[in-house]
């Protein structure tokens, strides 16, 4: 008896760990709210961060509390260079698709788009997505030792240095 629940909680954990993204893994954990250790306010400019660069400490739970006070959609987004790079071509898609317009977000739309292709929900606790004059917050813990980047992934965006660097000490 107790072999098998030992056996069942092993199958159970195998299947969890395949259900979370590896590169999710790598770079952190969604950071819970009653263990915050700081704030920091970003502000999402006309194709800018404000303050461009941060410094976090490894094991710090940050809220970041995302302003876009641009006329442009934004994107703040936690991760890696690599992870990045396969993101743009689905924000691309919801371009293509007419979820993300310049200055607008079709939010039904986009719940509807992700009903049938879940890249196209951009619904990850790594990243929010705002339209001109909103708000958002993320609250990320920085387990581990590795450097980000804060990134928009909006067409362009990235390449005319809506980047910043997420430095780890
Ligand atoms: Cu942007």
């Amino acid at each position: 008896m107790m072999m098998r629940i030992f056996l069942i909680s092993i199958f159970i954990s195998i299947l969890s760990t395949k259900a979370y993204s590896a590169s999710m893994n790598m770079i952190g954990e969604k950071g819970d709210p009653n263990k915050v250790d700081r704030i920091i306010e970003i502000e999402m400019h006309d194709n800018y961060y404000y303050p461009e660069n941060i410094d976090v400490k490894k094991g710090e739970t940050i809220k970041f509390i995302v302003k876009n006070l641009g006329n442009l959609v934004h994107e703040y987004n936690i991760g890696t260079k690599e992870m990045h790079i396969k993101h743009r071509p689905e924000m691309m898609k919801l371009v293509e698709n007419e979820i993300l317009l310049a200055d607008k977000i079709d939010r039904k739309k986009m719940k509807e788009m992700s009903k049938k292709d879940h890249s196209m929900g951009h619904s990850h606790a790594n990243s929010v997505l705002l339209e001109p004059n909103e708000t958002g917050e993320i609250i990320w813990k920085f387990s581990k030792n590795i450097s980000l980047e804060m990134a928009c992934n909006m067409p362009g965006h990235y390449e005319v240095g809506m980047v910043g660097q997420i430095n780890l000490k």
